[in-house]
């Protein structure tokens, strides 16, 4: 019946544009309301900053325990030296703040007896030697980087 064709057919949409909007593009992973990339290539913090903004997306802002392990686990299996993260204290120093939203850092994973660089380390890192808990570290320093784009919640958010 042709009634039952377009319901049909309206299933499919929906479902197809749900996917699109809970789903990662390839190569990026999902956790939670976010997909995330983490860099094969190093930048400066700067740097990396633009390409996730170019990647339509932010470089990683981790702001619960679960979103940390998550990234630590993904940082030991590419086991580069360091990512950075979108944290910074460029502005006023030791008042670390996320680019993305501007708001204080809350949840904290400084590792040894980080930060320790004053205003001669800037920008945060994800570090190995600290199983990639954090550093604070120069930002003109060239490491891998993590990219982070938050998806929209709720089963009735279709866009388009
Ligand atoms: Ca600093
Ligand atoms: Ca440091």
């Amino acid at each position: 019946m042709k009634v039952d064709q377009n319901i049909l057919v309206l299933g499919i949409c929906i479902a197809m544009q749900t996917q699109i909007i809970q789903g990662c593009r390839n190569g990026w992973l999902q956790f939670e309301n976010s997909c995330y990339l983490l860099s094969k290539d190093a930048a400066t913090w700067a740097e990396a900053s633009m390409i996730c903004i170019d990647l339509e997306s932010r470089l990683a802002a981790v702001e619960t325990a679960d979103e940390s392990n998550f990234l630590k686990a993904e940082a030991h299996r590419l086991n580069a030296k360091s990512f950075w993260l979108d944290g910074t204290d460029l502005e006023v120093e030791n008042v670390w703040r996320w680019t993305v939203n501007g708001n204080k850092l809350v949840y904290l994973d400084w590792g040894g007896h980080e930060p320790n660089q004053g205003t001669s380390a800037n920008c945060l890192t994800m570090w190995q030697e600290f199983g990639y808990r954090w550093a604070d570290e120069p930002c003109r320093n060239v490491y891998h980087f993590v990219c982070e784009k938050r998806t929209p919640v709720g089963d009735n958010e279709i866009i388009g």
